[in-house]
């Protein structure tokens, strides 16, 4: 069975006190309300040894947003995967549409990535999704089918299995537009399908595939009520306990 997920993606948010206090409120709201999905945060990277050490992880995954496509070496700011993992966190978030759009990130370069977060056993939350022009060309399903393939089709069946799919419509991210159920479902079957050709059925009726986009305590139920969607990656709506806890409770 595949595992149903709420992940936060802090982005750019928070300094690291003001991390480690929300960590603690999701603790203590989280032990007393025990989630029926798997709960993680996406925080920034100063923060993961902190919240790494507040958290149970067996209760809240702590997350990267975001890895180095090299190894180690003379790369002046940036962070390797295996650092991200020797703070203690077990996922890193790839591909997300502000890292394509803003820092160049394309689909050789996410391969890169994830090769080196699977190296590291890391668990990679991995972003897919169209921007608004490629929606309105009717080009949305070709745009998302190849990420995917040239990202991560070159991975083993065992391998994909460790992936979890986030699919982002870029035209939802921060604009307080949400694709609607149908819109998801619609997106989340055509990605299952893609899967199944490449990996078989079983593979792709395991792999956990994320909504995001304007995901709210207000439209989860719905969303997640869709049978190809099992959870959301959320943005704002994650950087307060009390709408971070209303997602949650969606399931
Ligand atoms: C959003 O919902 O704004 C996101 O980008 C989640 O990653």
């Amino acid at each position: 069975m595949r595992q149903n997920i709420v992940a936060g993606n802090w982005k750019m948010n928070k300094n690291l006190q003001e991390g480690v206090e929300l960590a603690k409120e999701l603790q203590n709201i989280l032990s007393a309300n025990k989630p029926n999905c798997r709960v993680v945060i996406g925080t920034p990277f100063i923060h993961l040894t902190e919240v790494c050490k507040t958290v149970d992880q067996d209760l809240i995954g702590v997350s990267a947003q975001n890895c180095a496509d090299q190894e180690s070496g003379a790369y002046t700011g940036e962070v390797s995967a295996e650092m991200v993992k020797s703070t203690g966190a077990r996922y890193v978030i790839l591909g997300h549409s502000e890292r394509r759009a803003y820092y160049g990130e394309d689909n050789a370069i996410l391969k890169t990535k994830t090769d080196l977060a699977l190296k590291n056993e890391l668990t990679p939350i991995f972003c897919i999704g169209e921007v608004l022009e490629e929606r309105e060309a009717d080009k949305h399903f070709e745009v998302v089918k190849s990420q995917i393939e040239e990202a991560l089709f070159h991975l083993s069946a065992d391998d994909f299995k460790k992936i979890v799919l986030a699919y982002e419509p870029v035209w939802a991210i921060g604009t307080g537009k949400t694709a609607s159920p149908d819109q998801a479902q619609e997106m989340h079957a055509f990605i299952r399908k893609t899967l199944a050709d490449k990996y078989g059925k079983e593979v792709a009726d395991e792999t956990s595939i994320l909504y995001g986009g304007s995901c709210k305590p207000s439209n989860a139920k719905e969303l997640f009520a869709n049978p190809d969607v099992d959870g959301g990656l959320i943005g704002g709506a994650s950087l307060k306990a009390e709408d971070f806890q209303g997602i949650i409770a969606a399931f």
